[in-house]
């Protein structure tokens, strides 16, 4: 195997300069490690050339192991990373680092296994290995300690953000920083320091009581949180670096790596990272459509909606103009974007002069025909066919020929909407979600007629906005709020049956789920859940929901808004009380339907909330309004709390085994109390399982 040509060796006065350069920000595959070793070896048996540089390009030095390899455990094939440490490690000449771009994981760790390091001063140097549920496992718990101190190694460790390369002029980590070219100085250093081979593994670090009583500390801080297995085994890995000798506080932590690669865990976490990555990719996508160029935007409608969505464009550079239909509805709009202005100064994270700038693009009207100057105009208006579709026109009259129609809408037919406008080809949804400023997720709704380069542009403004961008059909809800509506309703069906709403959100709390659905509609307003349900049963009457939700709404209990919903939020507990009044409402109802309450376990709670997301989701699959199911998990992960480490549902479900799933929901629709209607095995399970 050889990474074809991407690995290349330069002499230049004996010194040998390995340049290696990937597609991939040089991705420490095993053929690159192959290619690696080989250079090495070659360099270190060339008795010319006294010195060797080690140089990825400017982009990246590396950004570390290859994920893909852990589950099938190629990442330990000859030759790992650790036959390529020995190899370093050992050297009779010095090795140099030079590094520009980001080395992450494996890729610092490659770095720290050479004897100097030279590093570009915008360079990106971190151990991100524990946001995958990993350690680093290719010395870099036993070295970094050595190199930079074991509290701050820790830190940097836990943290898994980028080092501050500033503050590490003291350290053996980095030999010189430079604002030039890294290669250029990594070959000055390299003629200085010939002969010079020491290597920092050859130092033990001394036992001290405080330093391991910081690390007791860290473990008693870890016990008040949960699922903190990777945490744990850091703090573990790091203290064999105290006291014991290098290759024992490495062996140490090549166990702790395995059992963390083998953990459900770090598989959730990693088949994340590229559920994200994969989003972007749309199968039947031309490959040669370019995005159209938005740098003017306009927003119509300055509710909150509107606003943040006007806050999203302002914060991502484009000129933004926000249009509503009277003054008194814009100046509210004003407010809220510059209430939003004004905490982010005051919490530091913007200064008064960027925020001014950033406003600046910020322009009002009453008039539509301001969209006649914009590139891409965003709808937000009041939740109505009547008004949406009168918006609609608007914008078709006014906007230039080349120009975007996109809608917030998240409950009215996409493909209807746009059929209103004459350029149906040109209308896209983009579907926020609320408070827009904050939260990463966004629907890019592709209707039957959306051309090619409108879903291009609209994945390209996804992408500059820093959004989430994941690509789903029409249909009611569609991904998020569609599965969401039946995990509410098999949550509301299971309070009928006997649970309490406390014991669900409990039960999915600690799960792992950031909210349980009560809490969570407590938070939106029962009110709007109220809509939806009645707006489903206009259009399918048999659909089957508890009858207590309805009973809140009809005595005003909304949730948060008026201090009381399924919780009692009356006395300032921002996460409410449990309140008797709605225990005895609930008892009062079953009584009146004649349901003799059941006990359930949390498990058996959990179950059905999370199948009921993944039955809807094999749905979407089948209808084609998810192109995969990793979109699905996306979309639960950024915009629904769902648990990262979890994977997001349909991978849950998948490590569960779908004959787990297959089976549990047919016991579920024998059920009396359940609905049998949805707890249909859909077909693409069935296949699957088949
Ligand atoms: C590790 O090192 C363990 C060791 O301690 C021990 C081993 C024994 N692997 O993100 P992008 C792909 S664990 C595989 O879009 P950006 C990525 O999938 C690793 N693939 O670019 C994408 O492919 P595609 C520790 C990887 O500029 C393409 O590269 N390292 C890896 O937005 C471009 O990526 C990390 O955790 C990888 N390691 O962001 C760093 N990295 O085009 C992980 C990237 O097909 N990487 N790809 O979709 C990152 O955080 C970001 O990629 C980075 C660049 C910030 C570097």
């Amino acid at each position: 195997m050889n990474t074809q040509g991407q690995v290349r060796i330069e002499t230049s006065q004996n010194i040998g300069i390995i340049h290696f350069q990937t597609e991939k920000l040089n991705v420490l595959s095993h053929a690159l490690r192959h290619d690696l070793y080989q250079a090495i070896q070659q360099l270190l048996l060339n008795n010319e050339i006294r010195s060797i540089i080690l140089y990825g390009g400017e982009k990246a030095f590396s950004a570390g192991a290859d994920i893909h390899e852990f589950s099938q455990g190629i990442h330990l094939e000859f030759p790992s990373l650790h036959d390529l440490f020995d190899l370093i490690s050992n050297a009779s000449k010095p090795i140099v680092a030079a590094i520009s771009g980001v080395a992450f994981g494996g890729g610092l760790e490659l770095a720290l296994a050479c004897h100097h390091r030279i590093v570009h001063e915008k360079s990106q140097l971190a151990l991100p290995e524990v946001h995958l549920g990993l350690l680093p496992g290719a010395a870099g718990t036993q070295l970094l300690p050595r190199y930079i101190g074991v509290e701050r190694a820790l830190n940097t460790i836990l943290s898994g953000k980028p080092l501050k390369l500033d503050t590490l002029n003291e350290t053996a980590l980095i030999d010189v920083l430079t604002e030039e070219s890294v290669l250029s100085a990594a070959l000055a250093f390299a003629t200085q320091s010939v002969g010079t081979v020491y290597h920092i593994k050859n130092i033990n670090i001394e036992s001290d009581e405080a330093l391991l009583q910081h690390l007791e500390n860290q473990r008693a801080q870890l016990k008040k949180h949960t699922n903190t297995v990777v945490q744990n085994a850091i703090i573990d890995a790091i203290e064999a670096s105290i006291e014991q000798n290098f290759q024992a506080g490495f062996l140490k932590e090549q166990q702790l790596f395995k059992m963390l690669t083998e953990s459900a865990e770090s598989k959730s976490l990693r088949h994340a990272f590229f559920a994200e990555r994969e989003i972007k990719n749309i199968p039947d996508l031309a490959q040669n459509i370019q995005a159209q160029p938005v740098q003017k935007v306009a927003v119509i409608g300055a509710g909150t909606m509107g606003s943040g969505i006007a806050i999203c464009f302002l914060n991502a550079g484009f000129s933004v103009t926000l249009i509503e239909n009277n003054q008194a509805a814009l100046e509210r709009g004003l407010g809220l974007i510059g209430q939003y202005f004004d905490g982010q100064i005051s919490k530091g994270r913007l200064t008064e002069e960027k925020a001014t700038n950033i406003q600046k693009n910020l322009s009002t009207t009453l008039d539509y025909a301001a969209l006649s100057q914009v590139d891409l105009a965003v709808e937000a208006v009041f939740e109505d066919w009547e008004v949406k579709t009168s918006v609609l026109q608007k914008m078709d009259e006014y906007l230039p020929e080349s120009a975007i129609l996109a809608s917030n809408t998240s409950t009215l037919d996409l493909n209807e909407l746009a059929k209103v406008t004459k350029r149906p080809e040109a209308v896209v949804g983009l579907h926020f979600f609320s408070p827009a400023q904050v939260m990463p997720l966004l629907e890019i709704v592709r209707t039957e007629l959306t051309s090619q380069q409108t879903l291009v542009t609209a994945l390209d403004i996804g992408k500059r906005l820093r959004k989430v961008a994941v690509v789903a059909g029409v249909c009611d809800g569609f991904i998020g709020n569609r599965m969401l509506n039946e995990y509410l309703r098999i949550a509301g069906l299971l309070i009928d049956a006997g649970a309490s709403p406390y014991q669900i959100d409990q039960a999915l709390e600690q799960w792992g789920m950031a909210m349980g659905p009560f809490r969570m509609c407590d938070m939106a307003g029962n009110d709007i859940g109220y809509l939806i349900r009645k707006q489903q049963l206009k259009m399918n009457p048999n659909k089957k929901f508890s009858g207590i939700a309805d009973l809140l709404v009809e005595q005003q209990r909304l949730g948060q808004k008026t201090k009381k919903g399924w919780y009692d939020y009356s006395q300032g507990n921002r996460r409410g009380d449990q309140d008797a009044e709605v225990i005895q409402l609930i008892e009062d109802y079953r009584q009146a339907q004649g349901i003799e309450a059941k006990t359930f376990s949390n498990e058996e709670i959990v179950e059905r909330c999370i199948y009921a997301l993944t039955n809807e989701g094999f749905r979407l699959l089948e209808e084609g309004i998810a192109l995969r199911s990793s979109d699905i998990d996306v979309v639960y992960l950024a915009g629904y709390g769902f648990p990262r480490w979890r994977g997001g549902p349909m991978f849950y479900a998948e490590q569960q085994g779908l004959d787990v799933m297959k089976n549990r929901i047919q016991q579920f629709a024998e059920d009396l109390y359940s609905d049998a209607s949805f707890w249909q095995i859909p077909t693409l399970l069935a296949k699957k399982v088949a």
